[in-house]
Order: C-alpha cells, then sequence, then structure tokens
C-alpha cells in the first residue's frame, strides 16, 4: 500500500475511534442504558433513553448546568426528578398521567455522531405501542435530538402517523441548578400574561423586570419571547434560553411545603433549582394524518 493511502487509513482509524469516543451508550442508574456526548470543548451532555431524559449538561470547563434531585430515582413508570422530561402529549394534569407518557416510555436511540458543523448529537425515537395506545389511541412517531456544541439544542418532533387527526401538548420541562433560587432571576417575561397555577391558574400580566423566587411560583406565560435569560445558574453563570416552535413559557420554583412531600426530591433542595420550560400549552398543537409538528430550545451559558 502506498504511504498517502497509508496514512489516509490511519487518519480515518483515529478519527472514527475518536468519533467512537464522542458518543457512547453505556449502562446508567438502575442500569439503565444512557448515551454519553462529547463535545471537543469539553462540552458533555447525558441521556437516557428512559423517557429521552436529558440528566446532564455540563459546560466545557465543567460545571453542572441541569438539575438532577439526590433522591430522584431511576425505576421503570416513575419520572426522573430533574434535568430535563420531555412532556408529551399532555402537559401538567388531565385524562392521561401527569404530564404525559413520554417521560416513562423507553426509546430508541436512531442515530448519532457528529455533524458537518462540528456539533455531538444523538437522535431518539418513540412510536406508538400497546401501552401508549390504552393511554392514546394515536399512531405518532416522537423524535428527541439533543446535539451538544458550544450550546446544547434540543429539538421535539411529533408526526401524525395514522389515519385520523390528534391534539397534543407537549413541554421541555428543563431543571436548573442555581446557585441558590432566592438569588435567581428569569428575565425577558415583563409585559406577558401567565396563567398563575399558585392562583387557580387565574391570567396575570408580568408588570416586574425579572421573575423573582419568594415562594411557590408555577405560571404558564402564554406567548412568550423567544429568548429569556436565567440570572444566577450554577457557578453564578446566566443560562440563555431560546425556543423556536414552542409558544408559551412555563416557570416553576415548588418551594417548601411540596419538596417535602415528595420522596423524590430533597426538603431544601427547591433552593437549588429553578425550570423553565419550552411549552405549547395554551394552544394544543393539531396534526392531520401524516402532518409533522416541530419545535426546539437551545441552551447557552456565559459566565455572568
Ligand atoms: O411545569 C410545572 C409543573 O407542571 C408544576 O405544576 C409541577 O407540579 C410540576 O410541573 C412537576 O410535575 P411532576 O409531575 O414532574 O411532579
Amino acid at each position: 500500500m502506498d504511504e498517502t493511502r497509508k496514512r489516509a487509513r490511519d487518519w480515518q482509524a483515529k478519527d472514527e475511534a475518536h468519533e467512537s469516543a464522542r458518543v457512547i451508550v453505556t449502562e446508567g442508574r438502575g442500569g439503565m442504558p444512557k448515551v454519553v456526548l462529547r463535545h471537543p470543548s469539553g462540552a458533555a451532555a447525558e441521556l437516557y433513553l428512559y423517557g429521552a431524559h436529558l440528566t446532564s449538561w455540563r459546560s466545557a470547563d465543567g460545571e453542572e448546568l441541569l438539575f438532577l434531585s439526590e433522591q430522584a430515582v431511576f425505576v421503570p413508570g416513575k419520572g426522573i426528578r430533574g434535568g430535563v422530561p420531555i412532556v408529551f402529549p399532555q402537559f401538567g394534569a388531565g385524562p392521561l398521567p401527569q404530564h404525559g407518557f413520554a417521560r416513562s416510555q423507553e426509546w430508541t436511540l436512531e442515530e448519532s455522531g457528529s455533524s458537518a458543523d462540528g456539533a455531538v448529537f444523538a437522535r431518539l425515537v418513540l412510536r406508538d405501542n400497546e401501552e401508549t395506545r390504552t393511554l392514546w389511541p394515536h399512531p405518532f412517531l416522537a423524535e428527541v435530538t439533543v446535539s451538544l456544541a458550544d450550546s446544547l439544542h434540543v429539538g421535539l418532533a411529533v408526526t401524525n402517523t395514522g389515519d385520523d387527526p390528534f391534539s397534543f401538548t407537549a413541554a421541555l420541562h428543563s431543571y436548573f441548578a442555581v446557585a441558590d433560587v432566592r438569588e435567581t432571576t428569569v428575565e425577558g417575561l415583563r409585559g406577558i400574561r401567565y396563567r398563575d397555577k399558585v392562583q387557580d391558574g387565574i391570567e396575570v400580566l408580568d408588570t416586574e423586570d425579572a421573575v423573582r423566587f419568594r415562594g411557590e411560583t408555577d405560571r404558564v406565560y402564554l406567548g412568550a419571547p423567544s429568548m429569556v435569560r436565567i440570572r444566577g445558574a450554577a457557578g453564578g453563570r446566566t443560562i440563555e434560553l431560546r425556543k423556536e416552535g414552542f409558544a408559551d413559557l412555563v416557570v416553576w420554583n415548588p418551594w417548601s411545603e411540596w419538596s417535602r412531600s415528595k420522596e423524590d426530591f430533597g426538603d431544601e433542595e427547591y433552593l437549588r433549582m429553578v425550570c423553565a420550560e419550552a411549552a405549547q400549552v395554551a394552544d394544543p398543537v393539531h396534526l392531520e394524518p401524516g402532518q409533522s409538528w416541530q419545535a426546539a430550545q437551545t441552551l447557552s451559558v456565559s459566565s455572568r
């Protein structure tokens, strides 16, 4: 073999070894398979096939930016407390289990690797099955794509694969790690109306320059702007959340009473988290047979 071809082959082999190190599937907590994404910058993310659930996002310098409860359980049938639960096909309470079933289904890793722009990605899919059809009688394909580079992109796509229309609501229920929620703010929502779940769902106009946390906070901002900032996130960072295709944004902190009542959440952990969730709640998505819907959120982090 001539030298040039040999060198090319060696490079390819090295590249392949490098590639495979960027996305690996390994055994996670509770023996559940998890996908580990590593970006050459040092950023990393972990994604369970169970629920297509992101449980970790570390910045290039190693700071964990997502909150995961120390009491989170990794047991089939139960939601994982923290990270980014996928809410589909029902946000909140309703005829289906709270927040739908996607978070307690086993998803399949369909594709992974590095994309042309250098991001490391994994695409997980969930199709209707006997269990989902018992709860919700619709054939569907749901896809979650997690793409890691300087930022973390999470995409959700849903296709109606059946012969009848259906409607659904959805959210990327993101738990962010914060140093102290009492010092954390969510900015960018002034002038937006929200449904206040703490006040029986009445609609309130937000006139504050930022959302501050002084007690239980559970708001669905209707027609929220495409970008909000979370200041006071882990390590004093600011996280920028950009959304596309999701009309609403949920802001949640359960405060102390709820925390004490939950087995999968520590009594004081509410101080270390805040949820900001790109969501489609007020106007359900309606899909005719063969139609698809897609939406995404992109998270980026800065040091202040
Ligand atoms: O997104 C906020 C919220 O809908 C709250 O009302 C709160 O109860 C919650 O999500 C957590 O829900 P879960 O079913 O995970 O306990």
